[in-house]
């Protein structure tokens, strides 16, 4: 008997509605949600992947214990109570002998909810959670609310202009792409600045093939133009910013000239596009990857951005970049109040990892943003995330699992990502998961990173558990389209399980993740039932509500220079820097690596290390790649699909060759993510880690990250590239 439910797909940070058809019980197929309030029927093709996903023979049924020594591939099945039981008491023990900061989380992309994990250690004690944050997203989060007060969202539907600066959503957001369509569609000049020429690229207006890194001059080189011929908001400006002349100051150096000659632009292309930009009655710039990933830039990058966007009278305006949350979805319990910030205390927030040298991305940034973000009404703005916005170092966080200094980190738990394949420097990370006495992961599969691990417990899928998804004026209920098959179960499962066992029961009173979503809809008089029925609930769009409230900094404006930076010791003004394994930053070492790097361009169906034991998947991308432009290409002496070497200071990997003119010939563009689920799962093996993964390329050492948010580089590195001898 054929039977269809609405679900929602969550194999990215979409959570696009689906209709999943069972036969016999059996999921069988799945479909976009045409009545979804948000998505609208729109998925992309990894949605189709779910019900490979949902029944693969490699997924984790059960919570596993290792037998043999670690990263052996011996385990023995266990059940849920025990392996919570053993885990808890190890924990105790660790946590008396060394102190609960020697517990650490790795965290990767945003999967799963998150907040459960950070009130986990909140109340445990340890400031140690760590990850992908000071790359992906967060710093950005962090940067704005030191500028404006809060995160914005770019009013895409109703924009005069977009500028997509680094940010490749033809391959990484599929609806985000088509709100580009549309919005280009709709009359909308469209500016890209990408060093590849991807789709958006070939349908832009203008494209800026702009030299990986150097994205901070160019910016300078716009808020140059904008200033000298008079095309920012001057009211704006005088009315709601704080340093403007000292901006005034630092951009004068940056002439459309020097920038052409940093950004391999020409000086008209620097000119035209911020003319474009600043003229339009109304413009967005957006988020990038390709931003947050170039290192010693990237928060810079990040400030600049939210810089050009005030200057320009862009916040908070229609079509513009809206700033904080519409009634009545601000009222509903959000993850920040579900972290329980409060819980940590002042001694143990200061022994987080890694915030003596990046404060900003530590504890004192956040609570600095916190302190000025509460002056405004909580519906209107939430503060800051600690589990975004306030996290240890990773490369701290590992150094002191293998040294002990500054103390030891003897535990960790790992959910929802896969250390080894998106960390940079592998071996380091490697080391360090391999030296703990205590490892335990939340998995799907049996990752590299997994099968390091003393424990295993078994996740679900999204579509065997719920989610309240809460964006910019809108809340929208996930339902569940399955129950969790086997012994797997939800995050939140996991942590109030280990949660009850170390005497935390009081602050975790809801016994599933259904009944925390009724507690966080209950001042809005809405169950997660009533919701689903409804199918979500809509705030009222209003504009310059900063004009009622100022805005959510320590002045009340726009700081386009940052007292939050100048207190922690971080430039306040917008800075430049060359990166230092650059072609200008090091020409010595050009001679023996000639090419720019970028890694980790997303491509479908693939999903950072994802995917790599679907078949669906695999057939459509079976191998790594790196792409060359066709003469450097020939210059390797390797053809299209020959297997190559790539070499960095950091280290070298094997990976096929793409033969393609979309990269320039002065770079090289390599996918990350890869491991062989195929092959040897025991050390030293473990599915082929070493060989074909980015990250063995990339390094984590301190003077190539930001000094602000201790970004790591993911771009603008430099390699070489050699055909393999056979
Ligand atoms: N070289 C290079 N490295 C990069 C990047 C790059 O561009 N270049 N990008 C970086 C970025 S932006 C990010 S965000 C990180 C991502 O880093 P990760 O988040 O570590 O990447 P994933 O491979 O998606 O790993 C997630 C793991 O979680 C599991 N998983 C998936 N869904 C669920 C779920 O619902 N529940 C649980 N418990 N587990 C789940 C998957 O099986 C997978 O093993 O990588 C970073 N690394
Ligand atoms: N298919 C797929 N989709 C994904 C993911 C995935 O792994 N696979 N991961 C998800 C995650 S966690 C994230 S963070 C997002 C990221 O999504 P995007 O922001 O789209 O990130 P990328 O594709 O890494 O990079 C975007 C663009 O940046 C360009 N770029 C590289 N270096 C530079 C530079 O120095 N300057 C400029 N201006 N551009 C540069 C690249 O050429 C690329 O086209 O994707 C999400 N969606
Ligand atoms: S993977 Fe595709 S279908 Fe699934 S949530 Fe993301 S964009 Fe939507
Ligand atoms: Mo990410």
């Amino acid at each position: 008997m054929n039977e269809t439910k609405r679900t929602y797909c969550r194999l990215c940070h979409w959570k696009c509605g689906l209709l999943m058809t069972f036969q016999n019980g059996k999921a069988v197929s799945v479909k976009g949600d045409k009545d979804h309030p948000v998505t609208k029927g729109v998925v992309c093709e990894r949605s189709r992947l779910m019900i490979e996903h949902l029944y693969h023979a490699d997924r984790i049924n059960h919570p596993m214990k290792r037998t043999g020594d670690r990263g052996s591939g011996q385990w023995q099945q266990i059940s849920w109570d025990d392996a919570l039981d053993e885990v808890a008491a190890k924990l105790s023990a660790l946590g008396d002998k060394y102190g609960a900061e020697t517990l650490a989380f790795t965290h990767g992309t945003d999967r799963t909810y998150h907040w459960d994990q950070r009130r986990f250690f909140n109340l445990f004690g340890s400031p140690n959670t760590c990850g992908a944050a000071n790359i992906c997203y967060c710093p950005t989060l962090a940067v704005e609310y030191a500028t404006y007060g809060g995160e914005t969202f770019g009013e895409i539907d109703q924009t005069k202009c977009i500028v997509v600066w680094g940010h490749g959503s033809s391959n990484s957001y599929t609806g985000y792409f088509q709100d580009v369509l549309r919005a280009k569609k709709n009359g909308a000049t469209l500016i890209v600045i990408d060093p590849r020429r991807i789709r958006e690229a070939e349908l832009a207006d203008l494209w800026l093939p702009v030299r990986p890194g150097t994205d901070v001059a160019l910016m300078m080189g716009w808020l140059n133009v904008i200033i000298n011929e008079k095309l920012y908001d001057q009211q704006f400006v005088e009315h709601w910013t704080v340093g403007f002349e000292d901006l005034r100051r630092v951009v004068s150096d940056y002439t459309p000239d020097r920038v052409a000659q940093i950004t391999w632009l020409t000086p008209d292309l620097v000119i035209e596009s911020a003319r474009s930009y600043a003229g339009s009655e109304s413009a967005i710039i957006t988020w990038g990857l390709g931003i947050d990933k170039q290192g010693v830039n990237a928060t810079q990058a990040a400030r600049t951005r939210a810089i050009l966007r005030a200057v320009t009278g862009n916040i908070d305006i229609p079509g513009g970049e809206v700033l904080g949350w519409n009634d009545p979805v601000g009222s509903i319990i959000t993850p920040v109040e579900l972290e329980l910030n409060d819980a940590i205390s002042a001694e143990q927030r200061a022994k987080q990892l890694g915030a003596d040298e990046y404060p900003f991305f530590g504890f004192p940034g956040w609570e600095a943003n916190e302190k000025a973000n509460r002056k405004l009404p909580g519906e209107y703005m939430h503060p800051p995330r600690a589990g975004l916005t306030s996290l240890a170092h990773a490369r701290s966080v590992f150094e002191a699992m293998t040294t002990h200094q500054p103390y030891p980190v003897r535990a960790a738990i790992t959910v929802a990502n896969n250390p080894l394949l998106s960390q940079p420097n592998v071996r380091k990370t490697y080391q360090a998961l391999n030296s703990l006495d205590l490892y335990v992961v939340g998995e799907l599969y049996l990752t590299p990173s997994a099968a390091l691990a003393d424990y295993v417990f078994p996740v679900c899928s999204t579509v065997e558990t719920t989610e309240l998804w809460h964006g910019q004026g809108f809340c929208v209920a996930c339902p569940r389209g399955i129950e969790p098959l086997h012994e797997r179960r939800n995050t939140y499962d996991f942590w109030r399980g280990l949660a009850i066992r170390l005497g935390q029961s009081e602050h975790w009173p809801w016994e599933t993740i259904d009944e925390v979503w009724d507690h966080c809809l209950n001042p809005v008089g809405l169950t997660f039932e009533k919701l689903v029925e409804q199918n979500g609930v809509f705030g009222q769009q209003e504009y310059k509500r900063y004009e009622k409230f100022g805005f959510g900094t320590s002045s009340g404006k726009v700081e386009l220079r940052s007292s939050i930076f100048a207190d922690l010791g971080c430039e306040p003004l917008p800075v430049f820097r060359e990166m230092l394994q650059g072609p200008l930053g090091d020409p010595e070492l050009v001679k023996e690596y000639p090419l720019i790097l970028i890694s980790g361009s997303r491509f479908t169906p693939m999903y950072h290390s994802e995917h790599r034991q679907i078949p669906t998947a695999r057939k459509k991308r079976p191998d790594p790649q790196i792409r060359l432009h066709p003469e450097t290409a020939g210059k390797t002496g390797a053809e299209e699909g020959d297997w190559v070497k790539v070499f960095t200071p950091q280290g070298n990997i094997r990976t096929r060759l793409k033969i393609t003119d979309i990269v320039d010939p002065r770079m090289a563009d390599i996918d990350h993510g890869w491991w062989f689920p195929e092959r040897e799962e025991s050390k030293p093996d473990l599915f082929g880690v070493f060989e074909s993964n980015a990250n063995v390329l990339c390094p984590d050492s301190a003077e190539l990250c930001s000094p602000e948010t201790g970004s790591w580089p993911h771009t603008a590195l430099l390699c070489r590239v050699e055909k393999e001898e056979v």
